[in-house]
């Protein structure tokens, strides 16, 4: 089953460049939280076989006693671009939800699917009962979004899950997911739905769309599966996505097809690819099933009690006879760490609500002390603890907000000298200084004696194959260093050992760095699929046989020549791949005879290498624009490969090469990419 289930979102992944796709995480979060998403299932039957779905909770007053409102707020994660999408746009999105929950005549969603009776409502009181539009702006790194990151996305804003539907829209998604859910009973701090914000609406950036990737996640959000969940099954009811009246299939259908994938029910009737639960076109999809239905409200009875009762309903301005005026500014902002060390800096966010127009911020003990703009960048040049007050102003008026003492500038340990090494041979572990970060609690790092390491008796490992938490991430936290006393050029070097355990996924592997005592994290290298695998897929744990299959991790650390208290983490993303080793991590001169060309291909992947001279190229960097050029060993270019606008990921032909040892580089500002590479026939 679950093998299944990751082929089918890489299948989904491989056709990222194809109109009208609809790739979802909701597969890999449902491997995540198998236990979590069991449990629901148990509580959703029992309230579908006991409970009455359809039983007046609403006030009197409303015409269809049937009907559920749910609130919802909108968080924009953006990064100023186009990504900072419209109210208009945010709009499109809610009426395209009511046309399809709704089945509204005349509409997209009024196909051969059931009114759901559970509408949706932009929020017009905030969870403090104030005017808004229903809609906070961040702007924020965030808006490139990784799944992993999704509790971080709720840091930034958020709003109580059991009174609003909280829904985050970004600029990006990893891999080629469009959007993303939770299921219901999962933790608060995951719940709600993160769609990218092309596809979210169908007017502005999304004129593309149909709105239909965020009436799919909802359909989640709501306990439904999707309609190909469990393939064909043997029972229509108790398999499959547990409704009767959704035709079973077999895989996710795209496009637009007429197909019949399953034949176990009764009558064998064909796919349903207008189930807004499938992957196919936003155009072909106009109904959720009595059956959905019917699941949904038992969701609605059962996880999601308050959100749609008549106090919440009034308390968020959702009920039909409340009228927004012009909203008054609410003045709010967030930061990522309010505890930091002397001498950093901090940027505020502003998230002020309904349209703000100007600010004015007061940092007591900041420098610069004022600002008016809405994402100042603040020093704190001594210790204590200090208060931060922002005027927001809009059309209607100003609107302030005073944190006292929420700056906490404390004096940073001074680090440890370089040079530094550790080989992981000593029988404690973890020693050195180095501490392990393993959120769950979960698997995480421990010493390997095992594998033939490559120096010494033992390495770091993680073991990725029995690890079911994915997207968890556990990190090798460095001990603190001060750079400032070491002379020449500083480089973090380590070696590393990973195969995968299916061709078609991979765990994922991080350097990130802070200088700012862990306010904020730059990373220094990534290295996921055919990057980083050093030994052949297997699904049996991966031991490195040889200490020559080991990869260098070279990263120059120059840019944190003067400072004293540099933080370093080797950081394991897991998606239930294979074990990863880590050995021989040195932070000091680079040794001689060390091959340097690590340190540029994380920009630049070419496999495999050596080749017949027939490659697959991927690039790793945006910024990488032009013309490649490939170079012999003495220096000479001998071709210029244009780089295409659409793929990072190509594949690169050169039969003429004789055998011997090339480079491929890109120089982009003052920067040079360099990947050595073998052509070997
Ligand atoms: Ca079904
Ligand atoms: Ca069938
Ligand atoms: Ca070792
Ligand atoms: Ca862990
Ligand atoms: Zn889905």
């Amino acid at each position: 089953m679950k093998k299944l289930l990751f082929l089918l979102i890489v299948f989904n992944a491989g056709l990222s460049q194809s109109q009208n796709l609809n790739p979802c995480y909701f597969d890999r979060y449902q491997q995540a939280h198998k236990e979590q998403i069991d449990l629901a299932e148990q509580k959703i039957k029992h309230q579908l076989i006991s409970g009455d779905q359809n039983k007046q909770i609403n006030s009197p007053q409303n015409h269809n006693p049937n009907l559920k409102i749910i609130p919802v707020v909108v968080h924009i994660i953006h990064l100023g671009g186009t990504e900072n999408i419209s109210d208009a746009q945010v709009q499109s999105q809610i009426d395209v939800l009511n046309e399809d929950f709704r089945k509204i005549a005349g509409t997209n969603g009024d196909g051969n699917g059931v009114d759901t009776d559970i509408e949706y409502c932009l929020a017009k009181k905030d969870p403090q009962g104030r005017c808004t539009n229903g809609i906070v702006r961040v702007n924020s790194s965030l808006a490139n979004h990784q799944t992993y990151q999704r509790t971080q996305l709720k840091q930034l804003s958020y709003w109580d899950n059991t009174r609003y539907l909280n829904i985050y829209v970004v600029k990006t998604i990893s891999g080629s997911t469009l959007g993303y859910s939770s299921f219901p009973g999962g933790p608060p701090d995951e719940d709600g739905i993160v769609v990218r914000h092309d596809y979210f609406g169908k007017t502005g950036t999304a004129s593309a769309s149909l709105g239909r990737t965020t009436t799919h996640e909802i359909g989640h959000w709501l306990g439904l599966y999707h309609t190909f969940n469990g393939g064909c099954g043997i029972d229509t009811c108790l398999d499959g996505d547990y409704v009767c009246d959704t035709p079973p299939a077999v895989n996710p259908n795209f496009g637009c097809p007429t197909i019949n994938s399953c034949s176990i029910d009764v009558p064998d009737v064909n796919d349903q690819i207008a189930n807004y639960m499938d992957y196919s076109n936003d155009n072909c999809k106009s109904m959720f099933s009595n059956g959905q239905k019917q699941r949904a409200q038992a969701s609605l009875m059962s996880f999601r009690f308050d959100i749609w009762q008549q106090w919440n309903i009034d308390s968020t301005g959702c009920d039909s006879g409340f009228v927004n005026g012009p909203c008054n500014v609410i003045a709010d902002f967030v930061t990522l760490n309010p505890n930091i060390c002397i001498g950093n800096q901090i940027t505020f966010y502003d998230k002020s609500q309904n349209n703000p127009t100007s600010y004015l911020w007061d940092f007591q003990g900041g420098t610069p002390s004022t600002s008016a703009v809405a994402n100042p960048a603040i020093t704190y040049t001594a210790v204590g603890t200090f208060q931060v007050k922002l005027i927001a102003t809009n059309a209607q008026g100003t609107d302030s907000l005073i944190w006292s003492n929420y700056i906490n500038v404390t004096t940073p340990p001074i680090g440890q000298a370089l040079p530094y090494s550790e080989n992981f041979e000593s029988t404690t572990f973890p020693t050195n200084g180095i501490t392990i970060d393993n959120p769950d609690g979960g698997i995480t790092w421990e010493r390997d004696t095992i594998a033939l390491h490559y120096s010494g008796a033992a390495s770091a490992k993680i073991n990725n194959l029995i690890n079911t938490n994915y997207g968890q991430s556990d990190a090798l936290i460095l001990p603190g260093f001060d750079f400032t006393t070491f002379t020449g050029i500083p480089y973090l070097t380590y070696k590393w050992a990973y195969a995968r355990s299916d061709a078609n996924y991979s765990d994922e592997m991080i350097v990130l760095a802070s200088k700012d005592c862990g306010v904020t994290w730059a990373q220094l290298f990534y290295r996921t699929g055919a990057a980083l695998v050093t030994g052949p897929t297997q699904i049996t744990p991966y031991i490195p046989d040889s200490t020559t299959v080991w990869k260098s991790a070279n990263i120059n650390m120059n840019t944190y020549a003067t400072f004293q208290n540099v933080i370093i983490k080797i950081v394991n993303v897991t998606d239930g791949g294979n074990n990863l080793y880590i050995d021989f991590i040195n932070l000091g001169t680079l040794a001689a005879g060390i091959d340097n060309t690590e340190n540029e291909s994380e920009k630049i992947i070419l496999y495999p290498n050596p080749s017949n001279g027939i490659f697959t190229l991927e690039l790793n960097e945006e910024k990488l624009k032009g013309e490649l050029e490939i170079v012999n060993s003495l220096g000479f270019v001998l071709f210029k490969i244009k780089i295409s606008e659409q793929e990072n990921k190509q594949q690169l032909l050169l039969p003429s090469l004789e055998n011997g040892i090339y480079f491929i580089r890109n120089t982009f500002g003052d920067k040079l990419f360099v990947k050595r590479f073998v052509i070997l026939k």
